[in-house]
């Protein structure tokens, strides 16, 4: 075998990854956390992708769900309440070249952060969004969040919230330059996993409530749709996803719903039971900001070192050049 032969196969394997090149640490969420079941199926997603750790980079806000980037052996960015959806436009602005995920909780997303979710939207950046929707604030112990169900008695509703939910695909779609809508649920790990992987092929902001169980605060909120299959609409369509015939005799309440269809998209996400799980909307066409801004253009390692040259030297205390040396006595 020739030099040049056994150096290619030599980057072949280390550029294959396992699954255990992206774990890191052991997950501390409760057993039965919906969180562990979206862990796999991303952990997953990177090995079949074969996505580079070192280009990859996981951003939370705060949260049980938010700390999801400590279990990717990747780069990532456990933030600040509410904002993980800027902290993520600041990297793929300055590193379009990266790939960006974003884990966020309702109450992150739709609470605190509400106003950064519908400039995100706006904006369409390259971004895979997760929205982990337990419907309470898991982390600080069991309070509504705006996606709780009227009537949940809660720490801070202990008679019971007053409002309707607010509902995450609605909005989500009611706002302008939408690109990727889906819905998941984490009890199906098939169709969660298809999902995901067809956000994260999306160019674009791809946005996905994953409705998930909080075994701790609301522990039988979603059994009653667990245990009737007939409670979920899968959404089954040549362009958005197809679910295999084993699941297809499981779930057998399906709609062909082709997701260049906005108005019909909208009319599903309002239906909320039985619970549409699959790709509601798409669109390719819509311009991704940083493409605009950057014109697609990386910056060149000499313009960043410069910047960063220009930063630091902004905090140099330069010696006053009209003293001048004194001679050694
Ligand atoms: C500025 C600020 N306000 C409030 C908090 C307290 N806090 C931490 S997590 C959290 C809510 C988390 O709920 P959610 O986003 O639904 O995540 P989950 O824990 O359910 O995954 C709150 C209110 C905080 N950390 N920072
Ligand atoms: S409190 Fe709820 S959301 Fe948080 S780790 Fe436990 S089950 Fe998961
Ligand atoms: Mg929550």
């Amino acid at each position: 075998m020739t030099i040049a032969a056994m150096e290619c196969m030599l980057r072949m394997y280390e550029e294959h990854y396992d699954l255990e090149d992206y774990q890191s640490g052991v997950p501390r969420w409760c057993t039965g956390c919906g969180d562990n079941a979206i862990l796999a199926a991303v952990q997953r997603l990177c090995r079949d992708e074969n996505l580079r750790p070192e280009k990859t980079v996981f951003v939370s806000g705060i949260g049980c769900s938010s700390r999801f980037p400590h279990y990717m052996k990747t780069y990532g960015f456990h933030g600040i309440h509410g904002r993980a959806l800027p902290v993520a436009e600041g990297i793929k602005m300055a590193r379009p070249d990266l790939t960006v995920f974003v884990n966020t909780g309702d109450g992150d997303c739709c609470s605190i952060g509400a106003a950064h979710w519908i400039h995100a939207i706006r904006y369409n950046m390259n971004l895979t969004v997760m929205l982990h929707d337990n419907q309470i604030y898991g982390l600080t112990k069991m309070q509504a969040s705006p996606t709780s169900p009227k009537g949940l008695k809660s720490n801070t509703t202990p008679r019971g919230a007053y409002l309707d939910a607010l509902q995450p695909l609605t909005v989500t779609l009611g706002v302008q330059n939408v690109s990727f809508v889906a819905q998941a649920v984490d009890w199906i790990p098939e169709v969660l996993y298809d999902i995901i992987m067809a956000a994260y092929r999306h160019k674009g902001l791809s946005f996905i409530r994953i409705i998930q169980r909080c075994p701790e605060w609301l522990p039988d909120r979603f059994e009653p749709w667990i245990q009737d299959p007939q409670r979920v609409l899968l959404l089954n369509h040549e362009l958005g996803i197809t679910v295999s015939p084993k699941l297809a005799k499981v779930y057998k309440n399906q709609e062909q719903h082709d997701p260049s269809n906005l108005n019909r998209a909208r009319e599903i996400a309002s239906d909320l039971d039985p619970i549409p799980v699959g790709i509601l909307y798409r669109n390719s066409e819509i311009p991704c900001y940083e493409e605009l801004r950057n014109a697609g253009q990386l910056r060149s390692t000499k313009l960043i070192q410069s910047g960063l040259d220009a930063e630091f030297d902004k905090f140099t205390v330069w010696p006053n050049e009209t003293v001048g040396l004194q001679p050694a006595a």
